[in-house]
């Protein structure tokens, strides 16, 4: 991860045998702002999942006005069924020239935090929080990956964390 250059989309993993990506249910939440970029991170998601073979019919996509609004539509989700094993919230908040990004910046990773920690369940953080445009276009699937790629496959990586403790 010390190498600007690296390609952070290129992880994996070995799942225990306890994991079977068949059985899993996976919420994803997405941030309309940026919609060209959190577009881009939800398609490297998705391509990521199906990947690790998690079927379609087990991801269920939900799309929220902004980034701030991901942790409390994430609590939703894993309240409104609790058989969700994890849920990847997906946003891009670019720098302004307001203070808004790092006062929506901090309450998201705040948020994502608190609400894996109080679920004991995972809640992905797959943000971009980028100075412009630029440096969100080369991390949703140009020169530094997917960060969304990324986000799934730390999901998943998580989940079988989980099975594998339980
Ligand atoms: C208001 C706002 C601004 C200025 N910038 C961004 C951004 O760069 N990325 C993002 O995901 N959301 C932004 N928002 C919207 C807030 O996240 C939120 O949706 C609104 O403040 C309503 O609560």
């Amino acid at each position: 991860m010390t190498d600007k250059k690296k390609n952070l989309s290129e992880i994996s993993f070995t799942p225990h045998k306890q994991f079977s990506p068949q059985q899993v249910r996976i919420g994803v939440v997405v941030s309309q702002w940026n919609s060209q970029i959190t577009d881009a991170l939800l398609e490297g998601a998705l391509d990521a999942l199906q990947e690790y073979q998690v079927p379609k019919a087990n991801i269920t996509v939900r799309r929220v006005p902004g980034s701030f609004e991901l942790p409390s539509a994430a609590v939703m989700m894993l309240e409104a069924d609790e058989k969700m094993d994890a849920v990847i919230c997906l946003g891009c908040i670019i720098q302004g020239e307001t203070r808004h990004f790092e006062f929506i910046a901090q309450a998201v990773a705040d948020g994502i935090m608190k609400a894996s920690i109080d679920y004991a369940t995972p809640v992905i953080f797959g943000v971009l929080t980028c100075n412009d445009m630029q440096q969100a276009i080369d991390r949703s699937g140009r020169k530094h990956g997917n960060k969304g790629t990324e986000a799934a496959v730390s999901c998943l990586q998580m989940i079988d964390y989980q099975k594998s403790i339980c």
